[in-house]
């Protein structure tokens, strides 16, 4: 005997009743109407659950249909990063439900807001080991910040309610909401509409340090003979990228993590560039070591200061005095003792300048003609280095080929993606952020590949006027080839650039310098991506000459589809990651 895998389609509200609940209205207007209320106009989904499908269109609100939920909820991720909304994403119940779970675990270490609708069993077979029956509140527990399971349909709102609350104040971060399917086709017997609140804006409350602790902060940071700012991911989180640069304007060297970079615009003089883990010959930043090192009160905004983005806990200097603004109080002083600066990092940091100002800030002054001259002096020491280390016009083709290239038309407002792996490093090391605010976007919370095309198209259907530029490895991009049909169903352009150097290269390189050998997986079967590209009705474009990237990536960015560009690049290639710093086994 079958068992039915869809319910029946609700009754669908006609547009003039829509916002109303009455007569034979069901539990997926409800829903419908509290999303709106919360200015959501997107649901990144597969159809399911369809009451709630067919209803949103009533409400204003768009279906992102993706192939895969764990390439939806990467979707979901990157709009929220990009249009500080918080972002809906649904899934059937079992196996689709897992299918969200990478995707917020990323979006859980990264502080992203994100709610997941998760459909359930009916109600009256629950427990019966219904059709893809799974204990889902045991299932997200440890890749969500907030689950609950809601059974009663006059309570939609108020769990809606919680579950944006959740995901969206304090620390943001994944919420799920699990709704049996008979709930949608319910009809509310209570009034409905008291709620009227709209929490779909991220961080929901702003709250500052206090401000004891903010003098003090002041005070330290005027006074101090060598003070750094390292600015996190938090500072784009709290869109406080503002603030940031007033801090600069007031003397003080901004460096970021791989997560903060855009937070500060590169050009400054007084912009360290991304200090971490890559900080090995090639690496921009590396000649500015001893800028972090020699550093003496050191100043983290929203960076929890973990194993890539510290050298492995090697780079700050133990004898500096910290001084740590987090909104998660769990953060600060997790490995640096410091001056606790526990609130949201625009609020606080307002409150900072303005104490700053009222400090002497003689000393600064005072150094920061010596300050830029060290700065640029180290950012032209890296230029040397790079004419050195890499013939930019060989084939097969240098990633930091492709990554100068690309420099040269970024704007402010381009977006720029990348997988985890190597192109993280890639675009975060070789890219100039063009203004404070900029973006790229990379799946710095946990790192996992297949996140780079659904970010990129994620990104797009937040900002659809930005340039979109997205940067994968030919590993990663394996996991989402699907999501091309996304992009051409859904009329979302991007460029994506495929570094196809046939192999799992970060691995593969990993294995070699603690090894000295590697297993058979790492190498790859040739792939012609574009013309994967192409079976999808997208434009594709292999590039093995080095000269023809460029004008192919203006073209892809003018062009009215998505457009891969797959490159032939050189295996050998590896970003300066200090792990492998001169190692003589990745001369092969
Ligand atoms: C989901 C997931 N699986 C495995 C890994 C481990 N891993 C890190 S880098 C890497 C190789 C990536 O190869 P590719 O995407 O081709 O990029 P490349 O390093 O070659 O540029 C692997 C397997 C991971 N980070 N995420
Ligand atoms: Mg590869």
């Amino acid at each position: 005997m079958a068992v039915v895998e869809r319910e029946t389609p609700a009754k669908v509200a006609s547009a003039s009743d829509s916002h109303g609940i009455a007569g034979n209205q069901t539990g997926a207007h409800v829903f419908a109407a509290a999303l709106k209320r919360h200015g959501v106009e997107v649901i990144f989904g597969q159809s399911i659950p369809s009451a709630l499908f067919l209803a949103a269109p009533h409400f204003g609100i768009r279906q992102i249909g993706y192939r895969t939920e764990n390439a939806g909820t990467a979707m979901a991720d990157a709009y929220a990063r990009v249009s500080h909304k918080v972002p809906v994403v649904t899934a059937q119940n079992g196996p689709a439900a897992t299918l969200l779970v990478p995707g917020l675990a990323e979006a859980l270490k990264a502080s992203v807001p994100i709610v997941a609708i998760v459909q359930d069993v009916h109600r009256q077979q629950t427990d019966k080991n219904a059709f893809q029956e799974l204990d889902h509140l045991e299932l997200f527990k440890g890749s969500a910040k907030w689950i609950k399971r809601i059974t009663e349909v006059d309570r939609i709102d108020d769990y809606v309610d919680m579950a944006f609350t959740a995901a969206a104040s304090g620390r943001p971060g994944p919420a799920v909401l699990i709704a049996p399917i008979d709930l949608f086709n319910e009809a509310p017997k209570v009034g409905q509409g008291e709620r009227i609140a709209s929490l779909g804006a991220y961080p929901l409350d702003r709250m500052t340090a206090g401000p004891d602790a903010i003098r003090e902060a002041a005070e330290l940071l005027a006074g101090a003979k060598a003070p750094l700012v390292i600015a996190g991911g938090g500072v784009h989180l709290s869109d406080a990228s503002a603030e940031v640069a007033a801090l600069q304007e007031l003397g003080f060297p901004i460096a970021t993590t791989a997560m903060g970079k855009g937070a500060t615009d590169e050009g400054h003089p007084l912009s360290v560039g991304v200090v971490g883990y890559f900080m090995g010959t090639r690496g921009r930043t590396r000649h500015l070591r001893p800028l972090v090192e020699d550093a003496d009160v050191i100043l983290l905004i929203g960076n929890r200061t973990n194993q890539n983005g510290t050298d492995s806990w090697s780079l700050y200097p133990k004898s500096a005095r910290f001084i740590h603004l987090d909104i998660d109080s769990q953060e600060v002083g997790r490995n640096y003792e410091a001056l606790r600066l526990v609130g949201d990092a625009k609020l606080t940091l307002a409150e900072l300048n303005k104490a700053l100002a009222k400090t002497d800030l003689s000393k600064r002054k005072s150094a920061r003609p010596a300050l830029e001259k060290q700065i640029a002096e180290g950012l032209k020491g890296w230029d040397a280095d790079m004419a050195k280390a890499v013939d930019l016009n060989q084939t097969p083709i240098r990633p930091e080929r492709l990554m100068s290239d690309l420099d040269t038309v970024l704007t402010p407002e381009t977006i720029v993606v990348a997988d985890a792996s190597y192109s993280s490093i890639w675009v975060a090391n070789f890219l100039k952020s063009r203004k404070p605010g900029m973006r790229f976007v990379t799946p710095r919370g946990l790192a996992g590949l297949g996140w780079g095309l659904p970010f990129a198209l994620g990104a797009k259907v937040a900002r659809p006027d930005a340039p979109v530029f997205c940067l994968v490895g030919d590993g990663g991009f394996a996991h989402v080839w699907s999501e091309l049909e996304t992009a051409r169903r859904m009329g979302l352009n991007v460029v994506l650039a495929v570094l196809n150097n046939q192999i799992l290269g970060y691995q593969k390189h990993a294995e070699k310098v603690l090894f000295g050998e590697y297993t058979d997986v790492c190498d790859f079967q040739a792939v012609d991506h574009a013309a994967i590209a192409r079976a999808c009705g997208l434009e594709g474009v292999r590039i093995s000459d080095p000269a023809d990237f460029l004008p192919a990536l203006k073209k892809g960015l003018a062009a009215n589809t998505t457009t891969v560009l797959d490159i032939v690049t050189d295996q050998r290639a590896y970003p300066p990651v200090t792990a492998f710093e001169a190692n003589q086994r990745l001369n092969y």
